[in-house]
């Protein structure tokens, strides 16, 4: 490695420009006529890369040499958000490239502007597998994130005549910067075939998987910068290919086409994200996806293995562990038994052990139609060897419940990894759980929720199995970078070490009762209302006065999230400034913005209203200086760093017990949003944090939500409440679609049906109060500014580093290891 060794890159101005220019001219050919921005930003990007590459190196040194414990993060999702200026932060040029660029002529805003928003997941659970692996390499523990290099990310979104329209996002259309691809280390999966039994060399009667189609997995590395402290990990993306046989009896036939279908099939594994936050059930190509992901991480870390401890797989255990972000990449349970017995000759009772103590289950969601199942026909067609795997599981696992609850063939029929019936399908959640160590959820109240109902049973056979994790944001993304204003406000008050300790953000609170310093954050809250008015502007064409309360939601669109409440109340809002019910009133400017899932109907009409709603009311004359709303399209993370700083109130208003947790919710709360919200997710822990003072609190409990669904009359409710009359009435006298009769009904049916899930009738009159309230704490301009520094003062606990200092400490037991100088 002598021979390699270079003199370390110049991180000043001067050097920076000098590299920037280089990539510019040389390596892509551009001048000073070009018109495309995306070469300077191209140009930028390869600048930080380089630097990145040295450190990079010596972390993945560092790791080697120490022979460390490791841990891999399997998701099929890591919604990252721009590389650009997140590097710059963590590499501390964030200055010198201003400059350097300055010099040249060159605006750095503009430039970053053209990095296209890699949108590799749906929501919650991809962008947390990406703060998670922003914390890690601040924490400097080993872990590496395993993924899926999509040549389609989330479709984009546009809203023609109110409705959402999809439109594919091909992301790595002009490359992709910042990845590294490494052929090298490219695995061959298995898919298809038949098992046989043999007797091997040592006499033992055993399986082996045969006649597969197999498929090349391609790794691309992404780094994964730690703040300031030259760690960078790695994220691994798989891309499949095709192997460079194909058939040759039809080749030979004259069927080359034919010949090369097969070749085409392979490369459509990592085509493109499924747009779903639930679960694809029955979807072949997605369990193709989950188990390519599950094989050619597994094999990676077992090649690894190899490399650094030969074929004595005695310590494995002790030195890796597998985190699951939820059931989709489930599978990796049986693959990794596979692996052990069928590649590398362990017996099962080793291979179990070895499974069973590396392995750790995140589940991130209560709704049972969430749950995966997958049809043990599509197993047994696509992953044969694997289904005899997961049969072997389960047989010795029954064996186990018979033991300990003799004679309960209820108990057995309920745990079984199998579900009986006319199609048997496998539970992918209970195979996460009998093969994991560790069993979390994301809130407290969603992991007592798991343990109570889902898991119930589970819980009564392995109780210490089961732990909570509360949900975490980075506040380096969520915070510094996303509201440069206050960060520096932060810095010159409280020093800068919050960036890191983020608990140190309660020595905000006795500035709170600061006039000046109350001052200077109102005039910070101003100037980032005033950037996403501009947005808003801009995307929407409505207005958004700054001094009106901006009061946002932006999450995917679910029934359970009820935006459907949010718009019934904004209807409410109308209804009085009609009937010139508007003494002391407080402007408003209310936001809503998501995608819903492409066959998700109810989802789309919900976004139809809104718009219709939204269009109505922004050009009522009545309505100015009293309400303006607007829907934002395309909501993504790029789009999220303006909304959170820009925000006021933050809409948390899922049905009591749904929402496993939220993470919208914390970053919101960082950047001085107060909170309205029911007790739900980790709302509960955000509204113990700021006191109950600070939160505007409504609706039903969970427990709550559950007695009341057996008396459920939400049109006596209705009938009883004149507010919600008046909606409903305008509603459904057909206002909001005048043009398209009918269009609406089933999202208003939906709140009349006494079987509605989500109750919204149940919780609207104690959102309106809530809303009243909330109201009134704005006009009250010192009240709530002193609100919006104690929510950010008491936003600490809602770390992404907390979280992952948790899951260390409970899960992982890694040592932070520092790359040598
Ligand atoms: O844990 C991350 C995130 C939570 O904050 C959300 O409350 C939850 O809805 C989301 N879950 C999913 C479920 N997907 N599946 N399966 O995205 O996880």
């Amino acid at each position: 490695d002598q021979v390699f060794e270079l003199p370390p890159l110049a991180m000043d101005a001067e050097g920076l420009s000098q590299d920037f220019k280089h990539y510019y001219a040389h390596t892509f050919g551009r001048d000073r006529d070009c018109q495309s921005a995306y070469y300077p930003y191209k140009a930028l990007a390869i600048t930080l890369r380089d630097r990145l590459m040295e450190r990079w190196k010596r972390t993945r040194q560092a790791y080697d040499e120490t022979r460390c414990k490791r841990t891999y993060y399997l998701s099929l999702e890591f919604l990252m958000g721009r590389a650009l200026s997140n590097a710059m932060l963590n590499l501390d040029v964030g200055g010198p490239v201003e400059k350097g660029l300055y010099d040249l002529g060159l605006m750095l805003e503009e430039i970053a502007s053209n990095e296209p928003d890699p949108g590799l997941g749906n929501g919650g659970l991809g962008r947390l597998a990406a703060c998670f692996l922003d914390s890690c390499a601040t924490l400097q523990l080993p872990v590496r994130g395993y993924g899926l290099r999509y040549e389609y990310g989330m479709f984009r979104q546009l809203i023609e005549k109110g409705e959402q329209v999809e439109e594919p996002d091909h992301w790595l259309r002009d490359g992709n910067p910042w990845e590294l691809e490494r052929p090298e280390f490219t695995q061959r999966i298995q898919f298809g075939g038949r098992t046989e039994s043999y007797t091997d060399h040592a006499g033992r009667l055993v399986s082996r998987w045969v006649d597969t189609h197999d498929v090349l997995a391609v790794p691309y590395d992404i780094p994964v910068p730690g703040y300031r402290n030259d760690t960078v990990n790695t994220l691994r993306l798989w891309k499949a290919a095709a192997t460079d046989e194909f058939d040759l009896d039809e080749f030979n036939a004259g069927s080359y086409p034919e010949s090369v279908a097969q070749k085409n099939a392979a490369e459509h594994i990592t085509m493109v994200l499924y747009p779903n936050d639930a679960s694809e059930n029955g979807k072949e190509l997605r369990l193709r996806q989950q188990f390519f992901l599950a094989s050619a991480s597994i094999k990676d870390v077992l090649r690894d293995w190899v490399r650094l401890h030969g074929e004595d797989f005695s310590r494995f255990a002790e030195l890796n562990c597998f985190q699951l972000n939820d059931t989709h990449p489930a599978v990796s349970v049986a693959e990794l038994m596979r692996q052990l017995m069928d590649d590398h000759g362990l017996e099962w009772d080793k291979a179990w052990e070895i499974t069973s103590s590396t392995m750790a289950y995140t589940n991130h969601t209560l709704l049972p139609e969430a749950l995966e199942r997958w049809p043990v026909r599509l197993f047994r067609q696509l992953l044969p060897r694997i289904l005899e795997i997961i049969f072997e599981i389960n047989a010795r696992f029954l064996a186990e419940v018979a033991l300990r609850w003799p004679g309960d063939n209820d108990r057995q029929r309920r745990m079984s990894l199998i579900e009986e019936g006319y199609e048997p399908q496998v539970r992918m959640a209970y195979l996460a759980i009998v093969g994991s160590f560790s069993v979390n959820g994301v809130a407290a109240l969603h992991s007592e929720l798991l343990v109570e109902g889902l898991f119930r049973d589970f819980h009564e056979l392995w109780p210490a199995k089961f732990n909570n994790k509360t949900n975490g944001v980075t506040p380096r993304r969520w915070l510094s970078l996303c509201n440069p204003g206050l960060h520096e406000l932060l810095d010159e008050t409280i020093g800068a070490g919050w960036v890191c300790k983020l608990e140190e953000l309660a020595k905000l609170a006795p500035h709170a009762d600061d006039e000046a310093f109350r001052k200077r954050w109102y005039a910070i809250k101003q100037d980032n209302k005033q950037r996403l008015a501009d947005v808003v502007g801009q995307l929407c064409g409505v207005e958004f006065p700054v001094d009106a309360l901006f009061d946002v939601q932006v999450k995917r669109i679910h029934e359970y999230k009820r935006q459907l409440l949010n718009i019934l109340h904004v209807i409410h809002l109308y209804n009085r400034i009609k009937r010139g019910d508007t003494e002391n009133w407080t402007p408003r400017c209310v936001l809503i913005g998501g995608k819903a899932a492409p066959g998700y109907v109810m989802a789309k009409q919900i976004i139809h209203l809104i718009n219709r709603v939204a269009s109505l009311v922004n050009k009522d004359p009545a309505t100015e200086g009293f309400l303006r709303v607007a829907f934002i399209p395309d909501y993504r993370v790029s789009l999220m760093e303006v909304i959170a700083p820009g925000t006021d109130l933050s809409e948390q208003i899922s049905t009591a017990g749904k929402e496993a947790s939220g993470t919208g919710n914390m970053k919101f709360m960082m950047n001085g949003a107060v909170t309205i919200g029911t007790l739900d997710g980790a709302n509960i822990e955000i509204r113990d944090q700021v006191g109950e003072e600070h939160f505007f609190l409504f609706g039903l409990t969970a427990a709550g939500v559950e007695s009341r669904r057996q008396h459920y009359d939400p049109n006596g409710i209705i009938a009883n409440d004149p507010a919600l009359l008046d909606v409903m009435n305008l509603l459904e006298s057909g206002h909001f679609n005048q043009f398209e009769g009918g269009v609406f009904d089933a999202v208003i049916g939906s709140i009349r049906n006494p079987h509605d899930p989500w109750m919204t009738a149940a919780d609207f009159r104690s959102y309106v109060e809530a809303q009243e309230r909330a109201a009134a704490a704005y006009r009250d301009r010192d009240g709530w500014v002193r609100m919006s520094i104690l929510n950010a003062a008491r936003s600490g606990h809602f770390s992404s580093d907390r979280t992952i200092a948790e899951y260390n400490e409970d899960i992982w037991h890694l040592e932070q290891v520092a790359p040598k100088p």
